[in-house]
């Protein structure tokens, strides 16, 4: 007699405890699966627990971000900031755990190092570093698209006898700086927000530069008491803009293009947009500023004058205004006080382009201009995005096949959530979900994923794998919109390039959350006939 097909011990294994494998963990216990999350780190929060570094928060309204399943958990929980710091984001994720119970079916300290799905049961056998070997019907990768920090391959790194962080791998413990001689590589998002932080702190902050970005005020706030007492009164209507809106923000779009408005109108909406908060900037902006390259020039010469107006030192506002890419074609940073930061006298900027690290040394960083002795060195140098985190997984789909060797020349996905030859597997808020406001259209994978495992166990299936043409047709909707305009962006991680030998392939989606609502209507309209679906044998 055949041995009995191996039995799943779940029928759902998240891996991912970040602010998307929380609420995956949640929708499917709701729907009445035996669920099960691992988590690497040692707590819950994804992003949100590895970048602790002074100063990291949301560029994303706080009410905005966070979870609008429960308006009893809307209600119990009151940001303080519009744009909360990490702490407060902690605490909340950890508050939303216990709230719903959830932290019973996490495994913490579980980084997953195999996942291999085997065919004639259709389960997944998923092995971890604390230990847990489990067998999932449906695997469902929650791992985050910044969820792998990037060290560059400076000679020496090893050598250097001081601490060195990765911003992205915060340590648990405070990092003290004061008095202290201290570098930060790399001014992305994270670089821009420590570094105002912690150079009151520190003895001389060095910031090395690669390429200045368009960074525009944050503009961020306490929430008062009556912001606070409209947020709950409104939340019905502020849930429905956010889950229909293109970009997942509150910021309504403009009606004007750049050049209906004269010369000081366009200042004073410039001026407008300059005080306006966080992301509105680039939603809220002429119509055209990413489609017209002289309507992006306009804005582009705006901001470039007040970072002549911040910055003291002439020769230092021209080495932090970009010069080789737009607005919008890097994410752009938000920023507090970071300009006015180079008027310190303890402060100083290093541009890359002109003297590039040549290696590091037991006591410091050696440029052409000589080595800088140091204490504590930041990196602030980025993520593998979109797909760093999946490719690390030991992820083994149909006949063994490596995840890592299906992708070798980028994502091919549908919807962002799932890839042929990987039958029940998933992986909401990874490459191609959309572009704008993260857990917005991450909560809508998941909402896709969930309703799409109801639908599997409500029909008697065990097994759904998609259609090649079904993920021809979306990889290829990614494809074409990433070169609208052309070549927009093409230097930004959006496309990989900030990884050696990476493939530069689109890892977001410009189509946007209006293309994946029409694919899923269109999957839900015609009875999933973008999936095959089957019975064990
Ligand atoms: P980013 O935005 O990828 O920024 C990384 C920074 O590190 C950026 O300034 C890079 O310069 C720089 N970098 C990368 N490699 C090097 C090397 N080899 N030498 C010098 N400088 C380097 O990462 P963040 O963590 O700031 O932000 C990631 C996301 O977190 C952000 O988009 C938000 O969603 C929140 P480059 O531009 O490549 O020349």
């Amino acid at each position: 007699m055949e041995p009995p097909e191996p039995a799943p011990d779940v029928d759902v294994l998240v891996v991912g405890a970040g602010i998307t494998g929380i609420y995956q963990l949640y929708r499917a216990l709701e729907e009445g699966f035996t669920a099960c999350l691992l988590e690497a780190g040692d707590g819950v929060g994804g992003t949100w627990y590895w970048n602790r570094y002074p100063g990291a928060q949301f560029d994303s309204e706080s009410y905005t971000y966070g979870y609008l399943f429960s308006k009893e958990l809307y209600d119990d929980w009151e940001w303080h900031e519009h744009f909360a710091h990490q702490p407060e984001i902690e605490r909340y994720l950890n508050h939303v755990v216990d709230r719903f119970d959830l932290r019973r079916h996490i495994r913490f300290d579980a980084l997953v190092t195999a996942a291999v799905y085997d065919e004639s049961s259709g389960t997944w056998a998923v092995v971890a570093t604390d230990g847990t070997e489990l067998r999932t019907r449906f695997l469902i990768a929650a791992t985050g698209v910044l969820s792998v920090p990037h060290f560059p391959d400076v000679p020496g790194r090893e050598d250097f006898r001081g601490e060195q962080h990765h911003t992205g791998l915060w340590p648990n413990t405070p990092v003290d700086f004061a008095g202290k001689r201290v570098a930060v590589i790399g001014t992305g998002s994270s670089g821009v927000q420590i570094i105002p932080v912690i150079a009151a702190e520190v003895a001389e902050l060095t910031v090395y530069q690669r390429t200045a970005n368009w960074c525009t005020p944050l503009n961020n706030a306490p929430i008062t008491p009556g912001q606070q007492a409209r947020l709950r009164a409104e939340f019905e209507g502020m849930r429905e803009v956010l889950n229909t809106s293109q970009s997942g923000f509150l910021h309504p779009p403009h009606d004007r293009a750049a050049f209906d408005d004269s010369k000081e109108e366009r200042r004073a909406f410039f001026e407008k947009m300059w005080n306006s908060p966080g992301f509105s900037k680039l939603t809220s902006n002429y119509t055209d500023l990413l489609f017209d390259g002289a309507a992006n020039a306009e804005w582009c010469s705006f901001v470039a004058e007040k970072i002549r107006g911040i910055v003291e030192d002439p020769e230092i506002a021209e080495q932090l205004i970009p010069e080789d890419h737009r607005f919008g074609e890097h994410r752009p940073p938000f920023v507090t006080g970071y300009f006015e930061t180079y008027n310190r006298p303890n402060v100083s900027l290093v541009d890359l382009r002109e003297t590039p690290i040549l290696r590091m040394t037991e006591t410091g960083i050696e440029t052409a201009n000589g080595l800088r002795e140091l204490d504590v060195i930041v990196w602030a140098t980025g993520f593998d995005f979109g797909t760093g985190a999946l490719r690390r997984m030991g992820i083994r789909g149909r006949d063994s096949i490596a995840l890592e060797d299906h992708w070798a020349d980028g994502p091919t996905t549908f919807l962002g959530v799932q890839t042929t030859g990987f039958p029940n597997f998933f992986f909401p808020g990874g490459p191609h979900a959309a572009a704008g406001n993260n857990p917005r259209y991450n909560g809508d994978q998941v909402d896709f994923v969930t309703n799409t495992l109801v639908h599997v166990r409500d029909h008697g299936y065990d097994t759904i794998e998609v259609e090649p043409d079904a993920e021809m047709r979306w990889t290829s909707m990614v494809d074409k919109w990433a070169t609208m305009p052309p070549s927009f962006g093409e230097k930004s991680y959006y496309f990989g390039s900030n990884i050696p030998g990476k493939p530069r392939r689109y890892l977001l989606n410009a189509g946007g959350r209006p293309k994946l609502f029409k694919e899923v209507a269109r999957v839900r309209d015609n009875d999933y006939e973008a999936f095959r679906l089957s019975r064990s044998p």
